[in-house]
């Protein structure tokens, strides 16, 4: 991509409006603006993260057996007033009427429409377990939307929903988005610790929310220290075998947010060394409510032996939206953003420092078709602003590396790279900087 020929109107000044670093530097570099509160466009360049980092929770959730659909955002009253749920939900709920005086919603959750999916379309045990998964927009009009894309009124959620014969099945289906989870926020860079919760509005009497630590985190949290070292589940993991083990490791320590914390357990179970207190970012959260939809809707199949079951439900949520800020948070310095390779927008910046300048045009010319030959997403900014402008923009949007080329080097046959995170820069023979940066970009692809 040219920056001559793309939309990144990028602000030099940190928004008054914006009180956390993710929101300040999200408007800063065109990734998002603001429509009406909590409501947000997804510029070019913010989209292409949403879009990375959907992609790594689909393939994730693929991985653990789970199977797209794609349910509507709005969504029937009546549904709702078959598992109760309408009136109980509140404020939150976005309600709308339809020409027709029909009672209508913006959907917050979608348990009610995959049950009824479920119960018009499965019959028999033999179709179980089945796992459905959509990475939808919501919207709950929070009363005090704030921190950009981190608590939106409109915001994209992954939300799953399974039904299994047995409670044991729906431990294993459990553990099994437990596992994916894991790996699905690894993969993006972030270190998350699952965690104990409160079930709140959705229900049930097991859940676990997925924080990562960050200072400006909407909860206080307390955990074991040796939680932030613990491994997560390889790639080759068998998902559909055994995961009993991985839910162990990572739930036999103390880890609870404030709302469920017990000052005397921690106290006892985790000895004062080992003891973290820190802020946490809720990036994902898993329920398991048995048959508190199923049983309220009338969804039923046929066992083994002829008699009708209620399936055992759950359903596992990611805040798709959410996590492009979070990510920010735990991954910045004074000058921008610091994209992991897996989530960044385009992987290496290239930047002209003397464009309309005929061999430093061509050099870069040369090096734009390389590194997308070999396959690299190469942001390449073209424009004729003056050196230093371009450096802050190219710290400003985080792209993990950056070639800089200038009409000295050129001549010379060199060229500066820069990797983003360490800062460093390094001058090498123009065809060793080009090796250098695709083996790297290469290298940080996978993170786990
Ligand atoms: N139906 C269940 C699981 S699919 C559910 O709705 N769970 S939830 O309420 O915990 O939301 C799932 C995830 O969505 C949260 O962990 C959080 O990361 C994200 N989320 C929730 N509210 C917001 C919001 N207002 N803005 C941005 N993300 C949000």
């Amino acid at each position: 991509m040219h920056l001559s020929r793309y939309f990144l109107p990028v602000l030099r000044d940190t928004p008054k409006e914006a009180e956390i670093v993710s929101h300040q530097l999200m408007l800063r570099a065109a990734m998002i603006k603001q429509s009406a509160a909590g409501i947000y466009s997804w510029l070019p360049l913010g989209l292409r993260v949403l879009k990375k980092i959907e992609g790594i929770v689909r393939e994730e959730q693929n991985r653990a057996g789970a199977i797209e659909i794609l349910m509507p955002t709005i969504q029937s009253a009546d549904l709702w007033r078959e598992s109760g749920r309408y009136e109980a939900y509140g404020k939150e709920m976005l309600r709308i009427v339809d020409r027709h005086e029909r009672d209508m919603l913006f959907g917050p959750t979608a348990e009610e429409v995959v049950t009824a999916i479920f119960r018009d379309s499965v019959r028999s045990y033999k179709d179980l377990p089945k796992n459905l998964y959509n990475i939808q927009w919501k919207f709950r009009d929070e009363i005090r939307p704030r921190f950009g894309v981190m608590r939106g009124r409109e915001f994209l959620m992954k939300d799953a929903y399974s039904f299994d014969l047995t409670k044991d099945d729906a431990r294993a289906t459990y553990q099994r988005m437990f596992a994916a989870y894991l790996r699905t926020f690894a993969r993006m860079g972030l270190k998350s610790v699952p965690m104990k919760a409160d079930t709140g509005p959705i229900g049930g009497d097991l859940s676990h929310e997925f924080i990562i630590l960050a200072e400006t985190g909407e909860s206080e949290v307390f955990l074991h220290k040796d939680l932030l070292h613990e491994q997560v589940p390889a790639a080759d993991t068998d998902f559909f075998g055994d995961l009993s083990g991985i839910v162990e490791r990572w739930t036999s320590r103390y880890a609870a947010t404030d709302e469920i914390h017990d000052a005397a357990r921690f106290e006892k179970e985790v000895p004062e060394a080992d003891r973290v207190t820190a802020r946490g970012i809720e990036v994902g959260h898993i329920f398991y409510f048995g048959t508190k939809y199923s049983a309220a809707m009338g969804a039923k199949v046929q066992g083994p032996d002829g008699q009708l079951v209620t399936p055992e439900m759950g359903s596992y949520g990611v805040g798709v939206s959410r996590l492009a800020g979070a990510i920010i948070e735990a991954s910045h310095d004074a000058n921008g953003i610091i994209w992991p390779v897996p989530v960044a927008p385009f992987e290496v910046g290239l930047v002209n420092l003397r464009s309309g300048d005929a061999a430093t045009d061509a050099a870069c010319a040369d090096l734009y078709r390389k590194l997308a030959a070999a396959g690299i997403e190469v942001f390449y900014d073209d424009t004729d602003e003056r050196a230093g402008a371009k450096f802050s923009t190219m710290d400003l949007i985080g792209l993990p590396f950056q070639l800089i080329v200038g009409p000295k080097g050129v001549k010379s046959g060199e060229v500066e790279i820069k990797a983003r995170a360490g800062g460093e820069r390094e001058t090498l023979a123009t065809e060793a900087g080009l090796n250098h940066v695709i083996a790297a970009v290469q290298a940080q692809r996978s993170l786990v």
